[in-house]
């Protein structure tokens, strides 16, 4: 190479996914649906590493700002490892990868993406099955094992669990949301999080971050949400968990550990088909009852009603830019910012707080663009975190 003139890398692209912007879909959807199939392989087998690497060359794709049309234009492009860079050179060139098609077919990938389709089937429990030869739901169904409450919902609501919700169900979801939070906590606040606060069109769930301006007001509001969301019979399932995060001495308790410990509550919702925001928003403000009796009308075969999987976490105001900067993502954007606190500034970032290990203390913060600025990061709104 020497000799050749020095030729600028045709993307300029910082390595750490938190310091790029990266919209929604990106331009070059070929080559990350790709490598998202090889990320998802990976992760399924329970391979953590090799997943990562793959998800950190697919978001690096995604935030570039054009096409890529030649492997000429990788050159100088950081986090694209041998494997990835041979699968999009397959893919620049052929217009398919073998490997990717090869993974996509095979039988161990198809019955774990249907076994971890499952709600309450994480990747250890799919694996099991899949070694006893469990491939297909009809086989889990006559194998005899006994689910959990969870995965119960999972099975009897997997078609719809499975179908994306979309961003107007999203909305008829959040006027539902606020119109229960607002009436047990007048003054609360709730906040769309998740992928559907980054723009995203589509997604497999709805997350809400819940939060009152004065602190202390939002303790036990998880408990009279669901109360509330039950009396009117739009939950189909909940699991709720318990807050038990404290400040330690020693700083931001495990900031390796992605668990948040907020009151949280994983459940399903049963949204009626014809809740449109709007019609929502009306029926609740002339009569909540009503919206309760349409919503029980279960008639089967053409049921009037889906069922929606929704997140609702309740956060403490003080900590509530943390809640909402973790709660937003994406994943790797997190993943990635944390990993940048630790070894560029030797920070770390939680949902719940920012402790700074050099001087030994929790560093405050109000808004997102704060907790950016103590990261010597540049701000990326919500919309450019999708890496
Ligand atoms: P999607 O639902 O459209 O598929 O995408 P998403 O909204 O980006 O994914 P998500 O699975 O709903 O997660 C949203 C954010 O929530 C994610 O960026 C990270 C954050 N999050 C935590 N803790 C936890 C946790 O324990 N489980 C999950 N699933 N997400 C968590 O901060
Ligand atoms: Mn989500
Ligand atoms: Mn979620």
């Amino acid at each position: 190479q020497q000799g050749d003139p020095v030729e600028a890398p045709a993307f300029l692209a910082a390595s750490y996914a938190c310091q790029r912007n990266t919209p929604q879909p990106g331009h070059n959807t070929l080559l990350t649906a790709a490598l998202s199939v090889l990320a998802e392989s990976a992760e399924l087998n329970g391979d953590e590493g090799r997943g990562l690497a793959f998800r950190r060359s697919e978001g690096l794709l995604r935030s570039l700002d054009r096409r890529v049309q030649g492997p000429a234009e990788l050159r100088g492009l950081p986090c694209l490892g041998d494997h990835s860079q041979r699968v999009i050179q397959d893919l620049l060139e052929n217009g398919v990868s073998s490997e990717v098609e090869e993974t996509k077919s095979s039988p161990r990938y198809r019955a774990m993406k249907l076994l971890t389709g499952i709600f309450g089937v994480g990747v250890k429990t799919a694996k099991r099955w899949f070694t006893e030869g469990i491939c297909s739901l009809a086989q889990l169904e006559t194998s005899g094992h006994s689910l959990n409450a969870a995965q119960q919902a999972g099975i009897k609501y997997y078609t719809d669990l499975n179908q994306p919700v979309s961003r107007e169900e999203a909305d008829a979801v959040s006027v539902m949301v606020e119109g229960v939070v607002h009436s047990v906590l007048p003054g609360a606040r709730v906040t769309l999080a998740g992928g559907f606060r980054r723009g995203k069109m589509s997604g497999h769930d709805v997350d809400f971050l819940i939060t009152h301006p004065d602190e202390g007001k939002e303790e036990g509001l998880i408990h009279k949400i669901i109360a509330c969301l039950e009396s009117r019979g739009l939950l189909l399932y909940q699991q709720t968990t318990r807050n038990t995060y404290r400040e330690s001495a020693k700083g931001a308790g495990r900031p390796s550990s992605s668990m948040d410990r907020f009151d949280r509550c994983f459940s399903i919702f049963k949204l009626t088909n014809d809740s449109s925001p709007e019609d929502t928003r009306r029926a609740q403000q002339q009569d909540p009852e009503r919206v309760r009796v349409e919503a029980d009308q279960t008639g089967s075969g053409g049921r009037p009603w889906r069922a929606v999987r929704v997140d609702l976490v309740v956060s403490p105001i003080s900590q509530f830019a943390f809640a909402l900067l973790g709660w937003t993502g994406s994943k790797l954007f997190e993943r990635e910012m944390r990993r940048w606190a630790v070894r560029e500034r030797s920070m770390s970032l939680s949902s719940h707080a920012l402790y700074d290990r050099n001087q030994e203390r929790y560093l405050r913060a109000s808004s997102e663009e704060e907790i950016f600025a103590h990261l010597g990061l540049e701000y990326v709104s919500p919309t450019g975190r999708n890496a």
